[in-house]
């Protein structure tokens, strides 16, 4: 019989488009119409399931899913024994404590003997008992940050991502305690037949991820210069030289990652490069 994997993602939230988006990427095809809670891809071994976060963890733990996506502070917090395949690079967020704006703050110390509000009692307590805190935590499943205006605890721990909710309820951020950013997680005893499959995902998924971090450079310049510009953009294996119709000019291809590039701008101009393009890849396979 064919393997097929199945892999669990957010139904909707947060993580549900940039999930769907990497897949996609990956040249994998398949229909999620409002409301499914299930779906096969129509050109790839693959079964999604669409479920809240929340179960993600347990239900790759147990093997009713094989992959999922989901954040790590979701995984922590659910302390179940998966493996880690890869960090994906969205859905970044912290998890931080906060307390009221006009509250004066030390150190963590200030916790001590008092009562905070959480959706993740595990990662708080084991940060209080790493810093030796002994606090209440209460346990709430949402609106975490209106707890100290209500008069439900005296702090908060919860995600942060730009701040503003924070701010709209007059607290301030003052500790971070984890970081988070979605993770492609596996069950612990794949057959190697779903193993091969894997492995055949991973490695669309490192090329879309290679690719996104790349980008293709063109530009023209004066021969007497290429010695230099070849050493600040020596690309995978070496740049393509193409000459140009005027004489004495070549046409420069190159890959180089994005913050490099605006590391070596200046120098390519000053080596004498012109008419510079950089173009976005797709995919990259090195
Ligand atoms: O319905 P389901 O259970 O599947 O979803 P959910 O409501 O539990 O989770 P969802 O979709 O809100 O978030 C999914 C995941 O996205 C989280 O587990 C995090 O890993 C990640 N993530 C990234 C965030 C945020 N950014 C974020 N800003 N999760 C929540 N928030 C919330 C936070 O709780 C707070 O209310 O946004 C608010 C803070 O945002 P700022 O920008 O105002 O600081
Ligand atoms: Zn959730």
């Amino acid at each position: 019989m064919n393997s097929m994997i199945r892999i669990a993602v957010q139904k909707s939230g947060r993580l549900s488009d940039d999930s769907l988006a990497l897949i996609k990427e990956c040249g994998i095809k398949f229909y999620n119409g409002t409301g499914k809670l299930k779906s096969v891809s129509t050109n790839f071994p693959v079964e999604f399931l669409f479920l809240r976060d929340d179960d993600i963890p347990g239900y790759v733990a147990d093997g009713v899913a094989d992959l999922g996506i989901v954040g790590e502070n979701e995984l922590v917090e659910k302390d179940k024994d998966v493996t880690v395949l890869k960090k994906l690079g969205f859905s970044k967020c912290r998890l931080s404590l906060a307390i009221p704006k006009g509250e004066a703050y030390t150190n963590v110390h200030y916790f001590q003997g008092k009562s905070i509000a959480t959706s993740y009692p595990k990662i708080l307590g084991d940060y209080l008992s790493q810093n030796g805190i002994q606090a209440d935590i209460h346990e709430i499943s949402g609106s975490v940050e209106i707890a100290p205006s209500i008069g439900l605890a005296e702090g908060i721990c919860d995600i942060v991502s730009s701040g503003s909710t924070l701010m709209m309820n007059g607290l301030k951020e003052v500790e971070e305690i984890f970081k988070s950013e979605a993770v492609l997680i596996a069950n612990k005893s794949l057959s190697e037949e779903k193993l091969t499959i894997v492995d055949k995902l991973l490695f669309r998924m490192n090329a879309v991820q290679k690719g996104k971090s790349n980008k293709y450079v063109l530009l023209n310049a004066p021969n007497s210069s290429l010695d230099r510009i070849i050493q600040l953009i020596p690309g995978m294996k070496s740049p393509t030289i193409l000459p140009l119709a005027q004489e004495g000019w070549s046409s420069v291809h190159s890959v180089i990652s994005e913050d490099q590039f605006w590391e070596n701008i200046e120098e390519l101009r000053a080596a004498g490069a012109e008419g510079i393009l950089v173009v976005p890849i797709e995919k990259m396979v090195v």
